[in-house]
């Protein structure tokens, strides 16, 4: 199965079109500004500075008369003392800063593979210039090290990113050679990965990722350029990962020969946070830091089926169970501990200390649509579509320039302040983040939706999502044109309409999870089965036709598996893909007072939030009023005093955009 790309699919969804307008014509412009240190009240970026300043350092390095001014930091961040007044040519923000506009350039080449648009297509390249010079002779594109000491590059995969970094690069590079045809920052990426090929291939040392993006990002690289090292560059990096001797071990050991310390033995439980403690075909369970988990994933997918490596696909399913049946917050999140931004154990899901940080979610929906292309399972496409509409969404304000990093389901924004243990939640989007790996991640995500709708092999057309669309496709040679007319944000009446041409072969929808009863209407001559999620629908298909999906958008009331402690005796709303959520904007404060019946009927209604119109649930249920004169313990009671209440919830995705105050998705029974 092959997704389906720009070229062959134009979005028409109402909603869709708007978030994808929004990314294009306010969030991508005003984070071209963050990336410039132009917004007033937003943390600083560096991100144009510091390859300003690293291509001065190149440029001097030309001309043999380049001095190091300044000591690497021992951390991996480095802030000035007066944010006003930043040290000239010092590289500052966290080690992986570069990654911040390569997502964005990113996210702009999709945005002009849609339409042209010459204002951005100018920031776009301005960026681009700047990134190509700050490109080192031999290839090497890293700013801190550049600017802070090139010697110690590589010494330090673990922690310093600069594979990370070069992946980011090598998939905008990929997208904008897409988007424009320019080889200019393809040609920097390959010249990269020329690079570090030279250190880490076949006739290099054992190397790997400390965070991962490499590996997808180099399959995307071969498929771009042809170029077979980037495959097999990739497969190497899975290879070599958690193996012995451990690499982030030896590396280790060295920094501490270097300082004079004794070595440290090897134990590779050490290297769990980076998916580096046992060989990736033996893994079973997602472990350690989420973003890094979930690209990873996402890199063994493309690599196992690139390959036809039958173990690795094994492991990709035990990985992609763990996380989906014991890890996955309801809505799509993953990152059940902020200790380390990282996977908990088996159902460990608390909803208030809750990570899930919005690049997690992110990264759950580049791993499901790749699991989906490896095992052809619906339920990777329900997978996917929960992390889209609620956790992805959330990350970004409806206005498009305010962002969370994280998401937990439960909010009380004055607990927040004063509660330690909270101290990574904000309750309300900020402007930027000292680590701004989120916002433009999102950004890169909603403007490449076109392809995740479809996919298509052979003779084959799989509908995986439901987002109004044109689609243009060859079906067993034949060209076709179809529409797939939807708005999930008002129904579950899907149309889908052959414009043009005429094919026989199959034509596969997704049966969602969420709805119960799904019904349909053939055209004439299409014949349709059932099987394992999908509505294969077959037969010879011509322009005129017709076919209707009735899916059931019934608002139901969720339970989580008894074994995740949190949300005992709590209920969850969902309504078609959208997770449902109770603000004090609607129900007053002190949520948890709040009882549901999840038996009784929830009512379908609208809610007016930030301009826009948007489903929302009514049910009837129960607010417990205080006995304040009673003792903190007093004997049970049943049907402790409470007063009707009517409960509005609204979609998870848009909470925290009217003004600050609690919000909870798991509400008492
Ligand atoms: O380390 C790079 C990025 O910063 C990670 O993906 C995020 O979790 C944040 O730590
Ligand atoms: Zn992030």
């Amino acid at each position: 199965m092959k997704p389906l790309s720009f070229r062959e699919v134009e979005i028409t969804d109402a909603f869709w079109l708007r978030e994808m307008q929004l990314v294009r014509e306010t969030m991508l412009p005003y984070q071209w500004e963050v990336l410039n240190d132009r917004v007033p009240g937003a943390t600083k970026s560096w991100w144009m500075r510091n390859m300003r300043a690293a291509a001065r350092a190149v440029r001097a390095k030309k001309a043999g008369a380049w001095q190091p001014r300044y000591a690497m930091p021992e951390g991996m961040v480095t802030q000035p003392a007066d944010e006003n007044a930043p040290e000239p040519d010092r590289f500052y923000g966290w080690v992986f800063q570069d990654s911040d506009g390569y997502k964005w350039v990113e996210a702009v080449s999709y945005q002009l593979m849609r339409r042209p648009d010459e204002a951005l297509r100018r920031m776009a390249q301005e960026a681009v210039d700047a990134i190509c010079a700050a490109q080192e002779e031999d290839g090497y594109l890293d700013t801190w090290y550049t600017l802070f000491g090139r010697e110690r590059a590589f010494t330090n995969l673990r922690d310093h990113h600069e594979l990370y970094c070069f992946g980011h690069l090598a998939e905008a590079a990929v997208a904008w050679h897409q988007a424009t045809g320019q080889r200019d920052l393809l040609d920097a990426a390959c010249r990269f990965a020329d690079c570090i090929d030279r250190r880490f291939g076949p006739e290099g040392v054992r190397g790997c990722p400390g965070h991962e993006i490499a590996e997808m990002a180099l399959c995307r690289l071969w498929a771009e350029t042809g170029e077979k090292r980037w495959l097999a560059l990739a497969g190497r990096f899975i290879d070599v990962r958690g193996t012995k001797p451990n690499v982030f071990w030896l590396e280790e050991n060295a920094r501490r020969a270097a300082k004079g310390q004794p070595p440290l033995d090897e134990d590779d439980s050490r290297y769990t946070y980076h998916q580096a403690n046992l060989p990736l075909r033996e893994a079973d369970e997602a472990v350690g830091h989420a973003v890094r988990q979930m690209y990873l994933l996402a890199g063994m997918a493309d690599v196992a089926r690139l390959n036809g490596d039958e173990a690795l696909a094994a492991a990709c399913g035990r990985l992609w169970r763990s996380v989906t049946e014991e890890k996955m917050y309801v809505t799509g999140g993953v990152g059940g501990t902020h200790v380390g931004e990282a996977f908990s154990r088996a159902y460990d899901l608390p909803s208030d200390t809750a990570y899930s940080e919005t690049c997690a979610a992110v990264a759950l929906v580049f791993s499901a649509r790749r699991m989906m292309q490896l095992n052809g399972q619906a339920s990777c496409g329900d997978v996917l579509e929960r992390a889209l509409y609620n956790t992805v969404l959330a990350g970004v304000s409806l206005s498009g320039t305010r962002f969370f990093y994280v998401n937990p389901l439960e909010v009380d924004p004055a607990a927040c302040r004063t509660d330690a243990r909270l101290g990574h939640v904000k309750p309300v989007r900020q402007p930027w983040f000292s680590c701004a790996c989120c916002p433009p991640n999102a950004a890169r995500l909603i403007s490449d939706l076109p392809e995740y709708i479809y996919l298509a092999e052979a003779d084959r057309l799989w509908v995986s999502l439901y987002i109004g669309s044109r689609a243009r496709v060859s079906l067993g040679g034949q060209p076709l044109a179809v529409r797939l007319d939807c708005d999930l944000m008002r129904g579950g009446d899907v149309t889908l309409t052959i414009e043009e041409g005429a094919a026989a072969g199959e034509i596969i929808f997704r049966l969602p999870s969420w709805s119960a009863r799904s019904a349909w209407t053939l055209p004439e001559g299409i014949s349709a089965s059932e099987e394992d999620g999908w509505l294969r629908c077959s037969g010879r298909w011509q322009a005129g036709m017709t076919l209707r999906l009735c899916l059931d958008m019934t608002p139901r009331a969720l339970c989580a598996d008894p074994r995740v402690r949190e949300t005992a005796g709590e209920a969850a709303f969902q309504m078609g893909p959208l997770v449902m959520c109770a603000e004090e904007a609607d129900n007053g404060p002190n949520l948890h007072l709040l009882r549901v019946d999840p038996e009784a009927e929830a009512r379908p209604a609208r809610a007016a939030i930030g301009g826009l119109d948007l489903p929302a649930l009514r049910c009837a249920g129960r607010r417990l009023i205080p006995d304040e004169a009673a003792p903190l313990y007093r004997p049970w009671q049943t049907g402790a005093a409470a007063e009707p209440a009517e409960i509005t919830l609204v979609p998870y995705f848009a909470w925290s955009n009217r003004q600050e105050g609690e919000m909870r998705v798991w509400l008492r029974t």
